[in-house]
């Protein structure tokens, strides 16, 4: 088959571009010869099949890109199993179905390194999907993206589309969500520093043992990935997206009071979920074809921390409840 997608003066859809991956790919779609479609929520809601179906149908794109999904953080993801599990099986069902019905040539849905089992080989190779269990606190959400990968692929097998996956890492980044009870790691520590320096609180509190790892990549390095798999890639397997490094948790708070620039000392409270131990993936597919990211962890923390800073005065940060 081959595998390039031209984009140029092509129709794409990106579906949930208010998100923080949506809109990274909106921005970087932006540098492409194509025309963006995007459809705001009090218009199309993608648990409505017939709605979805026929807002594709009537806007005809050339491609999609599927970045709506039910997301959070290791306890919103463990409250929450309806959610996690019914929104996300039904959005990118009825996204999926109806860009088949609507003729569209190039799909791209996107999952979660949290598809691997728990105790996968580290680095996570693609292969190791469906080796063993997943890690419990977020099996509704994996679930869900393996049951859409999985869709795709029956729809390349089945009918020759060019229907691909992508399995990005744990992404931050503009646009990230702040709220202390939904979040991920990197939103929550970064609130939680930069109000621990603002009110002279001497602890940060961070939850679990510190010890679990994690793989870092900005949103605008993963929106850049996903924008050149859209353009080159048509395979049959889905392909890890990550920058290939991982940091523990401990050592992520360290960093991200240094960002911050905040005096507090770390303290670690174990009533909280530690999550899987680690889930490092093996980027080597994606990395053979010569690309990498552009932001160290560092780099990419300050570039947020800036962000945030710059919404929080404008008031365009909306806090939820804090714990
Ligand atoms: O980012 P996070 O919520 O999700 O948590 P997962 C990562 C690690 O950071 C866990 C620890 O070990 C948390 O216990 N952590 C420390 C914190 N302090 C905090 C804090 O204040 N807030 C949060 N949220 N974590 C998610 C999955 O897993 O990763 C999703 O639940 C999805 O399904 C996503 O796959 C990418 O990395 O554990």
């Amino acid at each position: 088959m081959d595998q390039t997608f031209d984009l140029k003066g092509k129709r794409v859809f990106v579906a949930g571009h208010r998100g923080m991956v949506g809109s990274a790919l909106v921005r970087r779609l932006a540098g492409e010869d194509c025309e963006i479609l995007t459809v705001a929520r009090s218009e199309l809601d993608l648990l409505d099949q017939a709605g979805v179906r026929r807002w594709i149908s009537e806007h005809r794109p050339d491609a999609v890109v599927m970045a709506a999904a039910k997301v959070g953080g290791i306890l919103a993801n463990d409250r929450f199993p309806v959610d996690f599990l019914y929104e996300n099986l039904a959005m990118q069902t009825n996204v999926i179905e109806a860009a088949f019905r609507s003729e569209v040539q190039k799909l791209l849905f996107l999952g979660s390194s949290c598809i691997y089992p728990k105790l996968a080989p580290q680095p996570i190779p693609e292969d190791a999907l469906l080796t063993g269990p997943l890690e419990p606190t977020n099996e509704w959400y994996a679930v869900a993206k393996i049951a859409g990968l999985k869709l795709c692929q029956a729809y390349q097998r089945q009918y020759g589309v060019d229907y691909i996956s992508a399995m990005p890492t744990n992404l931050y980044g503009p646009g990230d969500n702040f709220d202390l009870n939904g979040s991920h790691v990197v939103p929550a520590l970064m609130r939680k520093s930069h109000e621990a320096k603002r009110t002279g609180q001497k602890t940060l509190q961070v939850w679990g043992s510190g010890r679990p790892m994690r793989e870092f990549l900005h949103v605008d390095d993963a929106a850049d990935a996903l924008v050149w798999l859209l353009k080159n890639y048509a395979g049959d397997s889905h392909v890890n997206v990550g920058s290939g490094q991982d940091v523990t948790i401990a050592d992520l708070a360290r960093t991200m009071l240094s960002v911050v620039g905040c005096e507090a000392a770390v303290a670690f409270d174990p009533t909280k979920p530690d999550g899987t131990p680690r889930k490092l993936m093996d980027v080597s597919r994606l990395f053979a074809t010569g690309w990498r990211p552009k932001y160290s962890l560092r780099g990419g923390l300050e570039q947020t921390y800036a962000w945030f800073l710059d919404h929080v005065e404008k008031g365009q940060i909306r806090f939820g409840q804090s714990r």
